[in-house]
């Protein structure tokens, strides 16, 4: 009866959408468990790349059940034409099952997002402007709208108003914004209630009912353990629990369920916004790693800032979740290098740390201390299994592994689902 937890191990983008796809014909429903159009999953299949931002990966399976979980936040209008978008691809979303308790991204959290990111101005968060952070907000604060009042005209109509009553006093008077008409919202909303209608589940009670009887269910992370808003570079996080502890609070499944924690971490250090990062090179080699790697936002376009391996991340990361195994991605663009330097500990004024910093100035100021591993100059892209790889390249891994404290399980080669190889 295994429940799955699949999440970044990094500041997300270590390709969790691939390795999700990958997993496809093994599971029968892909939940996402926490965020919401922030993230972007990227994969390839054959010739036709997917862009996926609220959908499960799993919709690209046509055996598996997409859930989103209770833990996620909607923008309704994205999700759905996210659905028309894969259906014009001939891709259907008609299996897809939408918690009755996830929140719903409304207008003013949009709005709310992005202007107060332009007030913080040098000490802005990077966010990705979709309104994430204020729907968190509102939700902990008791005030959030959610999936079910939708199918309730009534509650849906007073719980915009509330909250408008408030937020248009902090956008017109703090902010100088327009306000927003709380009408204009509830016709909106009232019709992507009729869309949506058919979807909307108690998908808490679905997933469990499924694990009795001996369906294997596939827990999928949105961003990373570094970006978790408990256990990430606060405040330079997002507003959520991408960790292992959140795929059971994010989806209702509870711990005791859970069979396997797969880290997915990448070759080398990305991170997207502003925040502390040990390892970032600001040179011409992070410019190499950037292009070599295709480190762009899916969501936003930006920059990916980039930096090599750091080992003090990965034990955090199974430190935190309880990783079972990690898929190490995109090894393949680190093919041509002489030397591959990873971080094995920092240096905060002096004194050596092997475990990430207890406070945030530390980790502001902690150094890298490296440590050089040979490289190799083949094109790895079509080696199938760990014995394809030159030695150098078996070498690194085997060293990642050492001190990243779980298996490697599995180690991605290129962007197509068939570019990875199993290790048993
Ligand atoms: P937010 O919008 O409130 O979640 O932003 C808060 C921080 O979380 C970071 N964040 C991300 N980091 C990496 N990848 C993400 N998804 C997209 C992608 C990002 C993009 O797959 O490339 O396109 O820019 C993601 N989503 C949120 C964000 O950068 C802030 O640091
Ligand atoms: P996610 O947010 O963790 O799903 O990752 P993204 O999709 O944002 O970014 C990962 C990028 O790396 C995508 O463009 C993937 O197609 C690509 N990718 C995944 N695994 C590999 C790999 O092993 N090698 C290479 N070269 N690219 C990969
Ligand atoms: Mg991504």
């Amino acid at each position: 009866m295994p429940a799955v937890v699949l999440f970044g191990a990094q500041w997300g983008d270590e390709g969790k959408g691939k390795a999700t796809d990958l997993l496809g014909d093994q599971v029968d429903y892909v939940v996402r468990y926490q965020g919401g159009n922030n993230a972007g999953h990227t994969v390839v299949i054959g010739d036709q790349k997917y862009a996926l931002h609220l959908l499960p990966t799993g919709v690209l399976s046509p055996n598996v059940v997409p859930v989103i979980g209770n833990g996620v936040v909607i923008d309704p209008s994205v999700l759905l034409s996210e659905i028309d978008g894969l259906a014009a691809r001939g891709v259907s979303a008609e299996r897809l099952l939408i918690s009755a308790n996830a929140h719903l991204i409304m207008p003013h959290h949009r709005a709310i997002d992005k202007v107060t990111e332009r007030y913080l101005g040098k000490a802005k968060i990077g966010t990705t402007g979709r309104g994430i952070g204020p729907a968190y907000g509102d939700k902990i604060y008791r005030m959030g709208v959610r999936v079910q009042d939708l199918l309730d005209p009534g509650i849906l109509q007073q719980k915009i108003e509330v909250a408008l009553n408030e937020k248009n006093q902090i956008l017109t008077k703090i902010y100088n914004r327009r306000a927003i008409d709380a009408g204009k919202v509830l016709d909106e909303y009232l019709g992507y209630a009729e869309r949506l209608k058919p979807h909307i589940a108690d998908t808490s009670l679905v997933l469990n009912k499924a694990l009795d009887s001996d369906k294997v269910v596939l827990l999928e992370g949105g961003q990373g353990n570094l970006l978790d808003i408990d256990h990430g570079t606060y405040p330079f996080v997002t507003s959520s629990s991408p960790t292992s502890g959140g795929a059971c609070a994010g989806s209702g499944i509870p711990p005791t369920r859970l069979t396997r924690v797969i880290g997915i971490i990448k070759a080398y250090t990305t991170r997207v916004g502003s925040g502390p990062f040990p390892t970032e090179l600001d040179d011409e080699m992070g410019e190499w790693l950037r292009t070599t790697g295709g480190e762009y936002g899916v969501t936003t376009g930006r920059n990916r800032r980039c930096g090599w391996f750091d080992a003090v991340i990965a034990r955090y990361a199974t430190r935190i979740n309880g990783v079972t195994d990690f898929f190490l991605t995109k090894l393949d663009v680190l093919s041509g290098l002489e030397t591959i330097p990873v971080c094995v500990a920092y240096e905060v004024d002096g004194v050596r740390y092997d475990e990430i910093p207890m406070t945030q100035t530390d980790f502001h100021h902690a150094k890298p201390v490296y440590e050089e591993f040979p490289g190799w100059q083949e094109d790895i892209t079509g080696a199938r299994s760990f014995e394809d790889l030159p030695a150098n390249a078996q070498s690194y891994v085997k060293a990642l592994e050492k001190m990243s404290g779980a298996r490697i399980s599995a180690i991605g080669v290129g962007p197509g689902r068939t570019e990875t190889l199993q290790i048993n």
